[in-house]
């Protein structure tokens, strides 16, 4: 069973969501994708939110754009950690998607990332579970000290 649901309102997400599955995929972490909007599936969200414990997922990384309802509403369905994605939209730039995520009442929490931040979602749910997963733990100490090292000391015109 994988530990990380990652879903989405659209297709049209993935291309920003497919970034977290990235990051799980190079620290060897089990996830699985699905689509699940809000308003076009309602029942598809009652039922992932109502059966991802039993399921055995540990945490949800959630996307959505514009009238961003996905994450708070598995956030309402699920104790999980909910963490949600905003991603950008044409007409705000993704702005939207940021405050219709992002300003939950209390009780019912989103751990949310920048604007397009899947990346970071994928990051910050691997480190969630690797509170009870030393290997894990080795596997994101070696990322990040990787990171540090690419880094240039001086920019370059190339
Ligand atoms: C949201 O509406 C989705 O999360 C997506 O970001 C946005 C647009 O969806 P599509 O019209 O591209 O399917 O529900």
């Amino acid at each position: 069973m994988p530990e990380v649901g990652i879903i989405m309102g659209s297709q049209s997400d993935w291309p920003t969501m497919r970034e977290a599955a990235a990051i799980l995929d190079d620290l060897n972490v089990s996830y699985e994708t699905r689509i699940v909007s809000a308003h076009r599936t309602p029942d598809r969200l009652w039922s992932y939110g109502v059966e991802a414990v039993e399921r055995g997922l540990k945490v949800i990384i959630a996307g959505a754009g514009g009238a961003a309802h996905l994450p708070g509403m598995m956030a309402s369905k699920t104790r999980l950690p909910v963490i949600g994605v905003p991603v950008q939209t044409k007409a705000l730039g993704g702005q939207d998607s940021l405050l219709s995520i992002v300003q939950m009442p209390r009780g019912f929490p989103v751990a949310t990332m920048a604007i397009g931040g899947a990346a970071n979602a994928g990051l910050m749910a691997a480190q969630i579970l690797a509170l009870g997963d030393p290997a894990l733990a080795d596997r994101l100490d070696q990322w990040r000290a990787d990171l540090t090292a690419s880094i240039p000391d001086a920019p370059s015109d190339e």
